[in-house]
């Protein structure tokens, strides 16, 4: 038995189109996805707006509540949560150029249109959290905008949300690049400093995922930590990056597995989940592998997971004591490679 609850989002589970090649796979309806993600073992599904409300632009704010009602209906009939709805503001044209950052004021009203959106889905799905990767506020070009005026806008952006809605919280997914080039907002210590500055700095938190703390060259059981004693790791994304280099959501602890191991133990001796919290998982499956497959990455993530929950379990923290008494710290990193290898 886990003492955590999972979660996963539908983009989790896709066709393997990539910058460089199609689709290797046939898509997956929705309710399917849905069904087997209970059956795997599941207990939540996160959204961006449009997963909930496909063709959203198509819609009056009216109309796109009645359409989330459907979403909501097929999460009932399989006993699913859902964690939180993130506005998807990279895919659009009005948001080649960023959302809530961008030079045109007509782009940033139709970012706080889908921000507004995401809110009034959230509402209808039973979940208080909005998540937002900002995935193209930042730069391409350093000079095309001020990092300052760029912090203000984000910061404002959030205000307005914070407004439109008192119950809401804000989880500002870090990530440090990609596909922009500079992020406006990279890290959690960033999230924390943008957090304090807004109008209601305890509805403003973070969410944590693995290998964006890596693409900033970080430990993410560090930046775990860092937001659990400002009390605000609301969630993560827990995952798996081979070094530096694209964003590559591999299943959880196959390439870091001590790392890994030090995420789930953080967050065990740091009672996360007593609040709600999901582990959620933005894993994807690799290309090669068929139709058969399209979920093999959720099933493994979910099962490495597991088994680190237990390693924490077994963690020997009266040998820890004495290794830090007498400052063995060779002793320490031995015994922890041990207790993986399973030789402890
Ligand atoms: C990108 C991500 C995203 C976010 C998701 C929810 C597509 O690197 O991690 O996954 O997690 O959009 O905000
Ligand atoms: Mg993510």
């Amino acid at each position: 038995m886990s003492r955590f609850k999972y979660s996963v989002g539908p983009w989790n589970v896709h066709s393997g189109a990539d910058s460089y090649g199609p689709p290797v796979r046939d898509e997956i309806p929705f309710e399917e996805k849905v069904k087997k993600f209970k059956e795997i073992g599941f207990d939540a599904v996160q959204f961006h707006d449009d997963d909930a409300v496909p063709n959203i632009n198509n819609y009056t704010p009216e109309q796109v509540i009645e359409e989330a009602k459907k979403t909501k209906a097929i999460l009932d009939k399989y006993g699913m949560a859902a964690e939180f709805v993130a506005p998807r503001l990279w895919f659009d044209p009005h948001t080649k150029d960023g959302g809530f950052c961008s030079n045109y004021e007509e782009d940033r009203e139709y970012a706080m249109w889908r921000a507004y959106r995401s809110i009034d889905i959230a509402k209808v799905l039973g979940c208080k959290k909005i998540v937002l990767w900002l995935a193209r506020e930042g730069t391409l070009c350093f000079e095309s905008k001020s990092p300052v005026e760029s912090t203000k806008k984000l910061i404002d952006a959030i205000n307005k949300m914070l407004d439109y809605d008192k119950d809401i919280q804000i989880l500002i997914e870090t990530k440090p690049n990609e596909p922009v080039d500079r992020s406006v907002c990279p890290t959690l210590g960033h999230c924390m400093a943008i957090s304090a500055a807004t109008k209601d700095p305890s509805r403003v938190g973070g969410l944590l995922e693995s290998a964006h703390a890596m693409l900033a060259g970080l430990d993410p059981a560090n930046e775990i930590g860092f937001a659990l004693a400002m009390g605000k790791l609301w969630g993560v994304h827990l995952n798996d990056q081979n070094g530096l280099k694209f964003d590559q959501d591999k299943s959880f602890g196959v390439e870091n597995l001590r790392t890994a191991f030090n995420q789930i133990k953080v967050l065990m001796e740091n009672g996360y989940g007593n609040n709600g919290e999901y582990i959620g998982l933005d894993v994807k499956v690799m290309r090669t592998e068929n139709q058969e497959g399209s979920y093999q990455h959720l099933i493994n993530s979910l099962k490495i997971a597991k088994a680190l929950e237990e390693k924490a379990e077994k963690f020997d923290y009266e040998f820890q004591k004495k290794c830090v008494e007498e400052r063995d710290y060779e002793k320490l990193e031995l015994y922890v490679v041990e207790l993986l290898l399973g030789l402890r």
